[in-house]
This record gives structure tokens, sequence and C-alpha cells, in this order.
């Protein structure tokens, strides 16, 4: 059974795979599930059809057989509970727990003040208290990139060998591509290209890029 997972038909980072939908694909190519894409435009996302696989009107979504789930966390896990290569084996239980843990510190912790500073740019640039916010939003996300430093260190993954919570950890950092506040941590900012370096993330950036290129993937 192909899983079908629906992207924007127009992204509006322009193919630099900071939509969600490249979080799923990249699972998919380090397990080595081929999928199908189904391009959606921003009315369709807001329309029934869509917001029965998904109530907020979002991408990205993942359909497999009669299964359907929305949430990029949450479509990460399912593929990384069904495959190898994303998660510890079941033999090494508490390391699986970590990895599955990392997922959730990247989504639930490093990723909402991210997203908050992205969501102040975009809608609140213009109040007249935009400014005296940003650097407080800024200082947010500083505490969390100094812990996450911190914890990695030198190692080249966050618990041991590369695992879904690494994916996911690499792909909120991106967030903040151009931003500057990722450069000043080294070690985070090798992380990151670390990420990148894998086959499997080539092959999900070149397929989303794709989408909106209009010409076939390169990776
Ligand atoms: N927590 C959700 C967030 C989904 C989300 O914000 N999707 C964005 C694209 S990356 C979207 O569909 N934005 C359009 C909208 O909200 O109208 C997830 O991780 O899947």
């Amino acid at each position: 059974m192909i899983p079908i997972l629906t992207a924007f038909e127009q992204s509006p980072d322009r193919g630099r795979g900071l939509a969600r939908d490249m979080r799923v694909r990249w699972a998919l190519e380090e397990v080595g599930q081929p999928y199908d894409v189904r391009l959606v435009s921003f009315t369709e996302m807001k329309e029934a059809a869509h917001r029965a696989l998904h109530p907020f009107g979002q991408i990205p979504t993942y359909e497999e057989g009669d299964l359907a789930l929305f949430e990029s966390g949450a479509i990460v896990f399912h593929i990384a509970a069904r495959h190898a290569g994303l998660l510890p084996p079941h033999s090494d239980a508490n390391a699986r727990a970590r990895a599955i843990a990392w997922m959730f510190a990247a989504l639930s912790t490093v990723e909402p003040p991210i997203v908050e500073r992205e969501q102040a740019s975009h809608v609140e640039r213009d109040k007249p208290w935009h400014d005296e916010r940003l650097p407080l939003l800024e200082d947010r996300i500083r505490g969390r990139l100094d812990e996450l430093s911190r914890r990695l260190g030198d190692a080249d993954w966050l618990d041991g060998g590369f695992s879904a919570g690494d994916l996911m950890m690499v792909m909120v950092l991106r967030r903040l591509e151009g931003s500057g506040l990722l450069e000043k941590y080294r070690n985070l900012s090798a992380y990151v290209a670390r990420g990148q370096a894998r086959p499997a993330y080539k092959r999900a950036f070149a397929a989303q890029l794709a989408v909106f290129t209009g010409k076939p993937p390169t990776a």
C-alpha cells in the first residue's frame, strides 16, 4: 500500500523545504518507503474534503489504506514505529523511548518559540509593540538553543545513532535559517548540516523542490 501525503501546491517558502511535508518525506525516504503526493491549494485545504482528513485544514496529511493521519509528529512516529531505521529496536526499549522523547522535545519544547517568532514577523510586524516584543521572543529561542547545544555537545546525534528525534529536531532548527540565531551555535549548525547531508534528506528535499520548480527531482 503506497501512502499518500498532502503538500502545498504552492509552498510559501518557495521550495526551501520548511513546510512540514518535508519531515514526512524525509522519514519515508529514510525507511525506503515509496509514497505519492497529492498537492492542495490554500482554498482546497480549508474545504470539507480536506478537513475530513485534517480538522485544522493544514498539510501534511497521510493516508495509508483505511488509515488517515494528520500532524507531522504523529505521521513520522507512525512511519518510525512500522519500519526499521528511525528508532532503536524494541530490544533496546529504553533507547527507543528516549528517541521518542526527543521527537516530543523538538515539537513541544523547541518548536513553539521558533514558530511564535515566525508568526510575529508575519502578522504582527505593523503593531506598535512588535519591535519591543521581538527581542523577548528571540531570547526565549536562545534559551532553548543554549540548553540543546549543551546537551548535544560534541555528539553527532542527540542520543546514540540518528533517529526520528534527530529528524524532527533538525527540521525544527531549520526554521531558524536566515534569522541569525542558529549560527552562534557551532555544534547545532553542524548538527543541522549533518542531517541535511543524509542521502534520504537530499532525496526528500529534491522531491519537494521539484513541486516548486516544476522540474523533476535531481537528487
Ligand atoms: N502541528 C502541525 C502544523 C501543521 C502546519 O502548520 N502546516 C502548515 C504548513 S507547514 C499549514 O498547513 N499552513 C497553512 C494553514 O495553516 O492554513 C504539524 O506538525 O503537522
